[in-house]
C-alpha cells in the first residue's frame, strides 16, 4: 500500500512541480470580460456593452416581429406575393438600416475615434507624467524579450534591465512600450488593460496603459505566429511604486556586473523612438 501511495505521489509530482515552477495568473472568475484593472479600459467595456445592448434590443424586435407575421399570417390570411422592388418596400428597408446603422456603427465609429485621440493614441498624456516608464519589447517565436533604459535613462547600455516573459511594471503609473519582432507578426496584449498592439518585423509599434491595482495579469500573443504560438503568454507584474524601484535598482545593478560587452545577440535594443 506504502509502495504504491509513493508511486503514484512521485508520477503526480511529474504534472504538479512545472506547474508550481511557472508564476501564473490565476483564472478570472465568473463570465464575461477579464477584470478591467486599467486606467482607460472602461471604455473598451462601455462600447462592448452598449454594443451588446443595441444587438440585443434588435433581435428582441425581431422576433416579436416574426412572432407577430406568424399569428397574423395564419391559414386564413390571404397570401399577398410582393418582390419587394416597389418604392414603398425600398424606402422602408432603406430607412430601417440607415438607421441601424447610424446609430449602432456611428456610435462605434464617433466613440472609438474619441477613445483613441483622448486616451489609447493619446502618448502626449503619458509622456508628460515625470514618473513615466519605458519598455522595449522584442517579439519572437516563441517569447517576449523586454528591455528598461535603467538609471542612464538610454536603451542599448550597460545597465539595462532584460527581462524574458515576465514585466514588472508600478501601479498608478503610465507605461509606455515600443514594440518590434525578429521573424513575424505577434500582437502584445494584455486583456486585463484592453489594448493590444502588433508586433511586426522592420517597425516600432508603440502602445501605452496604466494600471489602477497592483497583481499578476496575463501577457498573451493574440497574432497566430506559427506552431507554438500558444508558448507565448507572459506575465505583467503590477508592484506598488517603491517595490518596483527597488527590483529596478537591483537588477540595474545585477545587469552592470553581468554585462558583456562581446554579447552581440544581447544588445537588441535600439534608440527610444520619438513619438
Ligand atoms: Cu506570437
Amino acid at each position: 500500500m506504502t509502495a504504491r501511495l509513493l508511486r503514484f505521489s512521485s508520477a503526480a509530482s511529474v504534472f504538479l512541480l512545472p506547474l508550481l515552477a511557472y508564476a501564473d495568473p490565476k483564472p478570472e472568475a465568473g463570465l464575461g470580460l477579464p477584470r478591467d484593472v486599467s486606467l482607460d479600459g472602461h471604455r473598451i467595456d462601455w462600447l462592448i456593452k452598449v454594443t451588446g445592448g443595441f444587438v440585443t434590443l434588435l433581435f428582441v424586435i425581431m422576433c416579436i416581429w416574426m412572432l407577430w407575421a406568424c399569428i397574423k399570417h395564419n391559414t386564413k390570411h390571404t397570401a399577398d406575393y410582393d418582390h419587394g422592388t416597389s418604392r414603398h418596400s425600398v424606402t422602408v428597408a432603406l430607412a430601417i438600416s440607415s438607421v441601424i446603422f447610424l446609430v449602432v456603427d456611428g456610435n462605434l465609429f464617433v466613440n472609438s475615434v474619441l477613445d483613441l485621440g483622448q486616451a489609447f493614441w493619446n502618448f502626449k498624456k503619458a509622456e508628460t507624467d515625470p514618473k513615466v516608464v519605458r519598455i522595449q519589447v522584442n517579439a519572437h517565436q516563441w517569447a517576449w524579450d523586454a528591455r528598461y533604459a535603467g538609471p542612464d535613462g538610454k536603451f542599448n547600455t550597460k545597465d539595462d534591465i532584460v527581462v524574458l516573459n515576465n514585466i514588472r511594471v508600478p501601479v498608478d503609473t503610465p507605461v509606455i512600450l515600443q514594440l518590434a519582432s525578429t521573424d513575424v507578426i505577434h500582437s502584445f496584449s494584455l486583456p486585463n488593460f484592453r489594448v493590444k498592439q502588433d508586433a511586426v518585423p522592420g517597425m516600432v509599434n508603440p502602445m501605452w496603459f496604466q494600471a489602477k491595482q497592483t497583481g499578476e495579469f496575463s501577457i498573451a500573443c493574440q497574432q497566430h505566429c506559427g506552431v507554438n504560438h500558444y508558448q507565448m503568454k507572459g506575465v505583467l507584474t503590477v508592484l506598488p511604486r517603491d517595490e518596483y524601484e527597488a527590483w529596478a535598482r537591483e537588477a540595474s545593478a545585477q545587469a552592470v556586473r553581468a554585462y558583456d560587452a562581446n554579447d552581440t545577440r544581447a544588445h537588441w535594443g535600439w534608440e527610444w523612438r520619438k513619438l
